[in-house]
């Protein structure tokens, strides 16, 4: 008989998971019942998830689309435990990186070559697919899921559109960062923006975003990157990593980006906005300079706020551009940046300020919302 399934596809696996019940409220670990994949789906063991500031977001409600309870987490690497049916090109044992923006390579935006945005994608509209009524369940009740991957729970259930699978030498523990922070930060620069070599770049935000944003201006060899933080103990990271100066707003009693274009003489050839907030994209647009210049909106505001320009800063030449996830084609791309991390192309280890078990994810928040890590990974 042919054999569509593998692993323990018939199976509902309990497991832990950090759950958030409600707006503002910690995480409490619970045993969580994952159901077998069905078709077209796996189920993951997570290996490792990292703590990103847009899961933050969603605790507090900022961004559209949310419902509580909610397993949050999106930035991780894991282990094929079981593969539904019509899966191909992957088994269990083999290692993947769950995606965000998912990848279902039919669609009329992962046919255009211009977008990485895919129609399963679930920024923007609500968080459960209408076909999986029943992801996670916990005490009775169903716990909705974040970008349809959940990566804080032990295992977690993916659409073929949404994990890629990665070279088996990856070190877990650090390639999981390629699933949010570093992707999207790198490919802001390299892809988005298409910095070119020579250029003047300005960073605003030195999270694990933007210092990867950093990483990415100084691959595409940018001249000059000026790094921007409110909180300068980001600027020594920010120097290893290639920013040629570091600046706080705090220092200065005019706006930012009269310093920046003073610095550089007209304003900078590229822009990147790290942080979420609409007066700094602003403030990155204004930093740019007339004629040529490019801003990347690259973080994400809270869903109620709205950007104010004046037009005659787009009529003088200037381009505004945002992409999510650096622009990459996620199925396509994840498993190559995950080969050009093992040959050391880039490092991801200057990204991770600390490793906790997975059960210490409120202190793991407490040190983002303390300004005190760049990225904690969280281990099983
Ligand atoms: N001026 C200068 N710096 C500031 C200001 C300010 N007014 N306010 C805050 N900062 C600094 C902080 O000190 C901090 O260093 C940095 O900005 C932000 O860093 P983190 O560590 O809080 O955040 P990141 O790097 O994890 O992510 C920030 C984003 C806003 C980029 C993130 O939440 C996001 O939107 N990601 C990209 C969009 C995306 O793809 N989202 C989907 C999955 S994340
Ligand atoms: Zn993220
Ligand atoms: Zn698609």
């Amino acid at each position: 008989m042919k054999r569509f399934t593998q692993g323990s596809v018939h199976q509902v696996i309990k497991c832990k998971a950090a759950i958030i019940w409600e707006t503002g409220k910690p995480f409490s670990i619970e045993e969580v019942e994952v159901p077998a994949p069905r078709a077209h789906e796996i189920r993951v063991k997570i290996v490792a998830t990292g703590i990103c500031r847009s899961d933050e977001h969603v605790i507090h409600g900022l961004l559209s689309g949310s419902e509580f309870p909610i397993i949050l987490g999106h930035e991780a690497a894991g282990i094929v435990e079981s593969v539904g049916e019509g899966v191909t090109g992957v088994k269990p044992g083999d290692k993947v990186i769950p995606l965000f923006m998912p990848q279902c390579g039919k669609c009329v935006y992962c046919r255009n070559p211009n977008t990485n945005m895919c129609v399963n994608c679930s920024i923007g509209k609500s968080e459960e697919p209408k076909d999986r009524i029943v992801t996670f369940m916990c005490k009775g009740k169903q716990i909705h899921r974040m970008s349809n991957i959940s990566t804080f729970s032990e295992y977690t259930i993916l659409h073929e559109s949404a994990f890629a699978k990665i070279d088996a030498k990856a070190p877990l523990d650090r390639v999981c960062l390629i699933g949010c922070a570093f992707s999207t930060g790198y490919g802001s620069a390299v892809n988005t923006a298409k910095v070119q070599p020579g250029s003047t770049c300005a960073v605003f935000g030195l999270g694990g975003v933007g210092l990867s944003v950093i990483i990415g201006c100084k691959v595409a060899g940018a001249a000059q990157i000026i790094a921007v933080d409110l909180n300068k103990t980001k600027f020594a990271k920010a120097k290893e990593l290639g920013a040629t100066d570091c600046i706080s707003p705090h220092d200065y009693d005019k706006p930012i980006h009269e310093v920046l274009t003073e610095m550089t003489n007209g304003g900078v050839d590229y822009s990147f906005e790290c942080i979420g907030r609409t007066d700094s994209m602003v403030g990155a647009l204004q930093s740019s300079n007339f004629g040529f210049g490019t801003t990347v909106i690259v973080g994400v505001a809270p869903s109620t706020d709205k950007m104010a320009i004046d037009p005659m800063l787009m009529l003088t030449g200037r381009t505004l551009k945002g992409a999510f996830f650096g622009g990459w084609k996620s199925k396509d791309w994840i498993p190559k940046l995950v080969s050009d991390s093992i040959a050391k192309k880039f490092s991801l280890d200057e990204l991770v300020t600390h490793t906790l078990p997975f059960e210490k994810i409120n202190e793991g928040f407490e040190l983002l919302r303390a300004g005190k890590s760049i990225r904690t990974i969280l281990t099983f």
